[in-house]
């Protein structure tokens, strides 16, 4: 493809993919797409975004598209039209869909014709409107001569995600930052044209845009798609011999470790033979258990590379490429990536071995919790983002050690609140108090699980109790956040000052686990 429209951008991302117009850049369900095509069909989605104007302004435009080249080429085409892209999971209930469309501002949606219904509610709600996928690839970039300069300083992506308090907050990447955040990938794993990554994660998250997707179209390399994960079609794929990297969180391991005992022995070799030759498989979101570690080694010949980040600052630590991968260690500072540990008042680095809270600084860092001023300025000691997870180094490498906050739980590599549980939870009438936290798991990593009052003239059931709040979050809340056990408590353990003492909580699942276990 000559010089065009089509590739001339001011966006690095766009003007790094015109390098491999030929090469395959995505396969879905419907075949292989070239980057020429991609970069065509967002060129297309920018033309129809921005109409008559010239600029979409950082005007936040949200899209629930299905994983494949359509998802990819809504994204760029909102980027490359200067708007703020805002993706939608098309697992999320209404309520959910319409706090972010809501509080994102959005007032256009684009949106796969399969997910009119369930999007249809929420969108009306919140004052917005659809734009259909299909219309929005129909733009005609050919009658423009230009799309607008988007420099990096620009806003780019927000992303929901849940923090101690409240609802999911919007957390503002740039394009300079997104960028960043790839370099360092791209460098630290090398990346290079000749990958192809099999992609089975959720599309509003970090983990699955910029790590897999992002990093893979930045390389020129190739990003095969699946609609969802699915344990024995992962296997097919990793032992087919055209995959060289997998990126997965420590869940989708285990349920891949579950799904090769399950397999014929005879069978097993050939799984355990074609997954040998990948070059890279990466674990992150959450902690690999050192047995998941050694399994996969075992079965594989491969040491996950386990690495550490957030949404707020992309990646930040990571056990190396080549050289040591240390089972229940997440490595070294990523290049260009700053890290420091304080102590509990943030007024001292600790020392060698010492626990500290981790802090990081780096050019991948979030702009700002969208319209959130002041949770953007709590977030910050100085110029160093605070994560609230803690960590030691302990021969150079950093091992997580946890959250200082009970309030978040990790499960199935989503970040949830179990305030945000709380509050629903405390609107059905059969309910007088509850406290909801993570109990270990070692599917999930960790469980959501409630302790519950409930009211006076309540008579039901512990069983079916649960049955009925699950069924009352999956209305509200995501899939992940719904409670999966339950104990009734006559009230709930308090501290002196009258607050929940959530490891005791805790307790209640963990010691009746060891009973059921013990018979
Ligand atoms: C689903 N189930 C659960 C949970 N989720 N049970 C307990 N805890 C859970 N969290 C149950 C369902 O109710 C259902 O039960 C059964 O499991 C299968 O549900 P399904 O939704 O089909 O599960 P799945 O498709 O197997 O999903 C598991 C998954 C998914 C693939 C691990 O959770 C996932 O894609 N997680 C990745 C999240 C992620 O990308 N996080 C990155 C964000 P039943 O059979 O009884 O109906 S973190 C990030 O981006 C930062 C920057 C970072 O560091 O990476
Ligand atoms: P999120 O807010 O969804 O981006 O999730 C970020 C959080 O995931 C971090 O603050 C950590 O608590 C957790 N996390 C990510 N990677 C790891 C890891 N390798 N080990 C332990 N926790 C991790």
């Amino acid at each position: 493809m000559k010089e065009s429209l089509y590739t001339t951008s001011s966006l690095a991302m766009v003007r790094s993919a015109s390098r491999f117009e030929g090469r395959v850049a995505i396969v879905d369900r419907h075949g292989a797409h070239p980057y020429g095509d991609l970069l065509g069909a967002s060129a297309r989605v920018a033309d129809a975004l921005l109409g008559e104007r010239p600029d979409l302004l950082e005007e936040p435009v949200a899209f629930m598209v299905q994983p494949g080249v359509d998802y990819a080429s809504v994204l760029w085409g909102i980027w490359r039209a200067g708007g703020i892209a805002v993706p939608l999971c098309q697992e999320h209930p209404g309520p959910e869909l319409e706090h972010m469309v809501r509080d994102s501002g959005a007032r256009r949606v684009v949106c796969d014709a399969l997910f009119g219904e369930t999007l249809g509610t929420a969108v009306e709600a919140a004052g917005a409107r659809f734009l259909p996928t299909k219309e929005a690839k129909r733009g005609d970039a050919a009658r423009r001569r230009r799309l607008p300069d988007v420099e990096p300083f620009r806003r780019a992506l927000i992303l929901y995600t849940s923090g101690s308090t409240g609802r999911p907050k919007g957390v503002v990447s740039t394009h300079g930052s997104l960028t960043a955040q790839i370099e360092t990938l791209v460098e630290a794993w090398g990346w290079t044209a000749e990958d192809r990554i099999l992609h089975v994660l959720p599309l509003h998250h970090t983990h699955g845009i910029v790590n897999a997707l992002l990093c893979a179209l930045w390389s020129g390399a190739t990003c095969e798609m699946l609609p969802r994960f699915d344990p024995a079609v992962v296997w097919e794929r990793l032992s087919s011999g055209d995959v060289s990297v997998f990126m997965a969180v420590p869940t989708i391991y285990v349920k891949l470790i579950a799904g090769w005992e399950d397999t014929r022995a005879s069978e097993r070799a050939t799984l355990s033979r074609g997954a040998r030759d990948l070059r890279l498989m990466v674990s992150g979101s959450a902690a690999l258990p050192t047995h998941a570690f050694e399994k996969w080694l075992e079965i594989t010949g491969h040491e996950l590379l386990e690495r550490y980040g957030m949404t707020e600052i992309g990646m930040a630590i990571s056990n190396p490429l080549d050289g040591e991968r240390r089972p229940g260690y997440v490595g070294v500072p990523l290049p260009g990536v700053s890290v420091r540990l304080v102590d509990e008042e943030g007024g001292r680095i600790t020392e060698e071995g010492e626990p500290g809270r981790i802090q990081v600084r780096g050019p991948g860092l979030f702009l700002e919790y969208w319209k959130r001023l002041e949770e953007t300025r709590a977030a910050y000691q100085d110029a160093w983002f605070d994560t609230g997870d803690e960590a030691a180094v302990e021969g150079g490498y950093y091992r997580i050690l946890g959250r200082t906050s009970v309030d978040i739980i990790k499960t199935g590599g989503y970040k949830v609140s179990a305030l945000e549980i709380e509050n629903v939870l405390r609107g059905h009438p059969a309910i007088s108090d509850c406290a909801v936290v993570g109990v270990p798991d070692p599917e999930w990593g960790e469980r959501v699980c409630v302790a519950v009052v409930p009211a006076a003239a309540d008579e039901r059931e512990p069983g079916e109790l649960l049955e009925e709040l699950k069924a009352w979050t999956e209305e509200r809340l995501a899939s992940y956040k719904v409670p999966r056990d339950l104990r009734p408590v006559v009230e709930l353990p308090r501290n002196a000052m009258g607050k929940v003492t959530k490891p005791e909580v805790q307790q209640m699942f963990v010691s009746k686990g060891r009973a059921d276990a013990d018979g």
